[in-house]
């Protein structure tokens, strides 16, 4: 066996996973990273504009308190540049490198019954063993590029925001075409609007974005920032999404209007991002006409900002609740409508029919681009993973596995998969979170797996059938109890044509699930069979 260990991927999960094992628990381990960087999300992702929304006090690890006390954050929401920096000083600090072999893609990986290993390959020809088999490659990761007829022969130059040039795009007296207004088409249109001769917003679907109110942090704040970690930290891990805002147990409904509205108005105004949803009233993703409430302002704001109003109408969601698609956050996106050099294409009322050599052509006209961007998201939980050929017991592929939709019990393991992890895998409350609190859970949460395998002499777990099948009915029904299911969102896998519609995060809040993964490990890992040699 040549390592105790082999992590896929290099960005938040596999850097704190790296960590964790070999140097908290002395095993041997080795990291196989596709990009020539590590960072992960915010190695890829290098388009304008592109930032965090979750603020950068606790969108960061919270495993070292000489890390944290030693890093300076500049804004509330800071760039990628500086996010990759934080990335890139950690596996420099932790001495991370030496363990973690950049540009390789795993390309399989098959788990042999009669040693219990693990084997891995990749894309240089190597195949090397372990024992464990950590998937640490993203639940954001696989970049969708929608298969629009004559791609191939668009004359200019097209890039997923996910996939973006590190020299960068220049768009000064270009004709620019942008395709997708999720959080990353949001986040960029302000940016390119800027630069660019024109830009045209292809929209399939408007969305409810929020202000970020983003600002520069004072020394003084970060100060107190750093003295207050503890207690950040705390309110993220005992929260329902791993953001530390106060939780309130009012209901939209149980207010009067004004004050209501004055709530909304205050967290719009003063307070931007996150605060909105998970600062305001508790049931905004499980009661209708509280979220209409909150639906309704957004709405009234988007008409009050966009002085088109045929425009402002186009903006303005309608037909799904807010919220049950990943809410953004954004930097002047409504603003840049009012802008003369910014179109919006309601793909809605003209559809893309192809894309041309002078462009993209819809059922209404054609559009002369220099550059595509499509920021068109991911194939969002499994798509990663399954691009790497798993097979467990017995040959079992996990594509054959996950063919009617993707199982897991607890997000972390599947059945018919001994010995491999899956970091914010499908139904585990990763994608719904504050990532790096649901990240570092899961890490610990496997480490301390791990080694109660190694102090009690077992080599081998894996998560019974049964327990898997209750934990995904579990996941579905709590969903059904929500909004979520009432949008096409990548939650539901419904923004990748073919995919199986299944929920994929767990929707029961984070605090309870860790409780519950608490619980599992006290009683002895229940639902896992554990054995030994
Ligand atoms: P990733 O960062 O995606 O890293 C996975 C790595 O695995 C990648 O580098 C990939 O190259 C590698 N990999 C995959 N497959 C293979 C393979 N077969 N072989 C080798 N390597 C492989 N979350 C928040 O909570 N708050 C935010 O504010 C936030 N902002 C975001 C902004 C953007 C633009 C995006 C795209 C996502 C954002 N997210 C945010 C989600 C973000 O993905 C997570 O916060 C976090 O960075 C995920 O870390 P990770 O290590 O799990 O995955
Ligand atoms: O991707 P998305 P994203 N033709 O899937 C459209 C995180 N993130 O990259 O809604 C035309 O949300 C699609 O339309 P529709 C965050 O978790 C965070 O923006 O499916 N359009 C949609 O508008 C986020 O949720 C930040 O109808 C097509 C858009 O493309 C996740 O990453 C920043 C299409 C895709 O939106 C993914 O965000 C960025 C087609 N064929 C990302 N296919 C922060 O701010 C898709 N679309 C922290």
């Amino acid at each position: 066996m040549d390592f105790d260990a082999v992590i896929v991927g290099a960005g938040f999960s596999g850097l704190y996973m790296l960590y964790r094992l070999r140097d908290v628990l002395g095993l041997s381990a080795r990291v196989y990273e596709a990009g020539d960087g590590v960072g992960g999300t915010w190695y890829w992702n290098r388009y304008p504009g592109a930032r965090c929304d979750s603020e950068a006090f606790y969108y960061s690890y919270s495993f070292s308190e000489e890390l944290q006390q030693e890093w300076t954050w500049s804004t509330k929401y800071p760039e990628q540049p500086e996010i990759l920096r934080y990335l890139d000083h950690v596996a420099e600090r932790f001495d991370l490198r030496r363990d973690i072999q950049l540009g390789t893609r795993v390309t399989a990986a098959v788990f042999h019954d009669d040693t219990g290993c693990w084997e891995v390959h990749t894309d240089d020809g190597s195949v090397v063993t372990a024992r464990y088999f950590v998937s640490a490659v993203g639940a954001l990761s696989a970049a969708n590029v929608p298969s629009i007829p004559g791609l191939e022969t668009f004359a200019g130059a097209w890039h997923h925001t996910a996939a973006w040039p590190h020299e960068g795009v220049d768009f000064t007296g270009r004709r620019v075409g942008l395709i997708g207004t999720g959080s990353t088409g949001i986040q960029a249109t302000p940016v390119i609007a800027a630069e660019a001769d024109h830009l045209f917003v292809f929209q399939r679907t408007p969305n409810y974005s929020i202000p970020a109110r983003n600002y520069p942090i004072s020394a003084r704040e970060m100060d107190e920032v750093k003295a207050d970690y503890p207690e950040i930290r705390r309110r993220c891990r005992e929260s329902y999404a791993g953001f530390p805002y106060a939780i309130t147990m009012t209901s939209a409904m149980d207010v009067n209007p004004d004050d209501r509205l004055a709530t909304y108005e205050r967290l719009w105004k003063e307070e931007g991002g996150f605060k909105f949803i998970y600062g305001s009233y508790y049931d905004l993703l499980f009661n209708r006409e509280s979220n209409e409430t909150a639906a309704e302002f957004i709405r009234a704001k988007i008409r009050e900002i966009v002085e088109d109003p045929a425009v402002a109408e186009k903006l303005v969601p309608k037909d799904y609740p807010y919220g049950t698609k990943r809410p953004p956050v954004d930097t002047g996106y409504f603003e840049t409508f009012n802008r003369p050099n910014v179109t919006l294409v309601d793909l809605r009322e003209t559809p893309i029919t192809e894309v041309i050599p002078s462009g993209i052509r819809t059922t209404r006209a054609d559009y002369d681009l220099d550059v595509i961007v499509f920021a068109t998201g991911f194939d969002a939980v499994t798509g990663a993973l399954l691009k790497i050929d798993v097979r467990g017991r017995d040959g079992l592929r996990l594509s054959e596995k996950w063919a009617d939709g993707a199982t897991s019990y607890l997000g972390l393991q599947v059945a018919g998969f001994p010995n491999m992890f899956t970091v914010s895998g499908p139904g585990s409350p990763g994608v719904l979170a504050n990532m790096p609190t649901a990240i570092e859970h899961h890490v610990e949460w496997i480490a301390d797996c791990i080694a109660y395998m190694g102090a009690n002499g077992f080599t081998r777990v894996e998560a019974t059938e049964d327990a898997e099948a209750r934990w995904v009915d579990h996941v579905r029904e709590i969903a059904e109890r929500t909004l979520y299911p009432l949008a096409d969102s990548w939650y539901l896998g419904a923004n990748i044509p073919g995919k199986k519609r299944v929920f994929l995060p767990y929707v029961g809040g984070f605090q309870p699930y860790t409780q519950r993964c608490q619980q599992v490990a006290d009683r002895g890992y229940e639902g896992f069979t554990l054995s030994p040699a």
